[in-house]
């Protein structure tokens, strides 16, 4: 059996080849399912390229399945699970960033999950993208949750060397994650290159990110994907912070 790439994959290469994509990250734990269709229409409208779905806590469950139901009503983009253990599953959305957390001190958060979850991903239909999750300093909740070994802000070739190994194991995306929340985005430096030694691997950068001048920063250096999690929960106008960021970035 070959894995090809499936079509939310090659929509997310054909955003990145167009400069840079964006997506956005809804927490099912921080809204009403109702209120998440809702975000999701209005970044839609703002020129997101597609819906991430996931929590570190409570994403799960009823909640989890209506949350994507309504986003599914309200928009035609994908929606892509970004799990936190199996319990992050659901069969109504299109993909899952299937994903081992690199830097994690636990097989839970390594291989354990995956293993659970790899026949519900192949029972409910969902396009598994092969991810490497790296956990930055400060880390916020993901990390302490996922017993991250967090990368120093000033080690980017550790997290360089993470990244290589991950496209030496085949996968297909790089996620560098600063912790939702975080005080600043991943460093500038480590984005560049971790880049330089993925090629052809995305790489997504994710946590802090509130502006579009920090996404054009990360863009610029390298990023292919963008996440914006927390400042569009926070948004009183959601279309036009997405707007924002996405103009910034060239689309
Ligand atoms: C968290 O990288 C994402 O997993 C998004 O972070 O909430 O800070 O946008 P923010």
């Amino acid at each position: 059996m070959t894995f090809e790439r499936g079509r939310v994959e090659l929509l997310l290469a054909r955003a990145a080849e167009r400069g840079a994509g964006h997506l956005t990250l809804i927490d099912p734990d921080s809204q009403s399912p109702d209120q998440a269709g809702a975000i999701a229409r209005a970044a839609a409208d703002g020129g997101t390229d597609a819906i991430m779905v996931g929590g570190s806590v409570g994403a799960a469950g009823v909640l989890l399945h209506q949350t994507v139901a309504r986003i599914k009503e309200q928009t035609d983009l994908p929606v892509i699970l970004f799990p936190s253990s199996v319990a992050g599953l659901c069969e109504n959305a299109d993909a899952v960033f299937f994903m081992s957390l690199l830097n994690s001190r636990s097989p839970s958060y390594l291989i354990e999950n995956q293993a659970l979850g790899a026949p519900l991903v192949l029972r409910y239909g969902l396009e598994p993208i092969p991810m490497a999750y790296i956990i930055i300093e400060p880390g916020g909740t993901v990390g302490y949750v996922g017993d991250a070994r967090l990368i120093p802000r000033k080690k980017p070739e550790l997290a360089a060397a993470y990244a290589l190994a991950a496209k030496f194991m085949g996968m297909r995306l790089v996620y560098l994650e600063a912790g939702s929340g975080a005080d600043a985005p991943v460093p500038l430096a480590m984005v560049s290159l971790v880049k330089r030694l993925l090629g052809d691997v995305l790489l997504i950068a994710g946590g802090g990110i509130r502006d579009g001048a920090a996404a054009a920063e990360l863009a610029a250096a390298g990023a292919d994907l963008i996440v914006t999690g927390t400042a569009v929960e926070k948004s009183q106008d959601v279309k036009g912070f997405v707007s924002q960021i996405t103009s910034a970035i060239g689309r």
